[in-house]
């Protein structure tokens, strides 16, 4: 059958990004509960050469699996991507992400803890810095600070009853990914604003959890949950604050181009 063909035409492989991501981890598990994906290899390199692989099939018309997930400019760029259906749920319906903060912050910086707790934004306020990042080659905090100029609504409701300081400093750390790269300068800038003397500090997942749980960091607003980073959360999360949702809609899977006529994970052979 055709699906036969793509999937030997992929070679049973699935092109990944960083070992450290947790779209990595939940790949592996459906390789483990699907059959269709039984003796399938997930290719771990990074979200650049991933981004670059698609696109090279993309404009050779070829079959081609990636992990993928929203927010990202993948889909304002590719408009001919798709995710498939994933019966089993491995990788969940809707993702939020979520702000953690460690335990304390409240009490010691409560008027940092009270915009981290405030911001909030939408998926296409994230994946707006990134396209254009993306596009104008511009680096993302430099996007990021414009955001903020253009955006002086959001930002006076995540800033309501929240009193100027005077360089207190806080520590945000982060995974190195743009969505995450954009949430962390967007509220950086506004903390600065606010006298806040802020570090951004980009690390893997695990660390990001670990540096929160053991106050070695202030905050993240890189918690993407129920799914994705699931293992890290359950580990530690007798140890941090969890703020909530900061963005709701968020969403991974594999992804394949349009053309290739199936549907689901279930279509493709092991
Ligand atoms: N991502 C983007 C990350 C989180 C942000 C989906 C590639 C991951 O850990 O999988």
């Amino acid at each position: 059958s055709e699906e036969t063909n793509y999937s030997e035409a992929v070679n049973y492989t699935i092109t990944g990004i960083e070992p450290g991501a947790g779209i990595t981890v939940t790949t592996e598990k459906a390789i483990e509960e699907y059959e269709t994906l039984s003796g399938w290899e997930l290719e771990q390199s990074s979200t650049a050469a991933m981004v670059t692989e698609l696109e090279d099939a993309i404009k050779n018309e070829e079959p081609i699996v990636v992990t993928g997930w929203n927010p990202h400019w993948m889909f304002a760029k590719f408009d001919n991507i798709k995710y498939l259906e994933d019966p089993n749920g491995i990788y969940g319906d809707v993702e939020v992400i979520k702000s953690l903060a460690r335990k304390g912050l409240k009490e010691d910086k409560p008027n940092a803890y009270k915009l981290i707790d405030q911001f909030n934004w939408s998926v296409e306020d994230m994946e707006g810095i990134m396209y254009e990042a993306s596009e104008s080659g511009k680096d993302i905090a430099e996007v990021a600070k414009q955001w903020v100029k253009d955006n002086p609504e959001k930002v006076k409701a995540w800033t309501e009853g929240v009193e100027d300081v005077d360089g207190v400093s806080i520590e945000l750390v982060s995974t190195p990914w743009d969505s995450e790269r954009s949430s962390a300068n967007v509220v950086a800038e506004v903390l600065r604003q606010k006298g806040f003397d802020v570090t951004i500090t980009p690390v893997d997942v695990a660390v990001v959890f670990e540096a929160i749980a053991n106050g070695d960091a202030d905050a993240t607003l890189a918690a993407w949950m129920p799914m994705t980073h699931k293992d890290f959360y359950d580990e530690f999360k007798e140890d941090f604050v969890d703020m909530g949702a900061n963005l709701e809609g968020a969403k991974i899977g594999l992804v394949v181009p349009e053309y290739m006529d199936i549907d689901s994970i279930e279509d493709l052979q092991a």
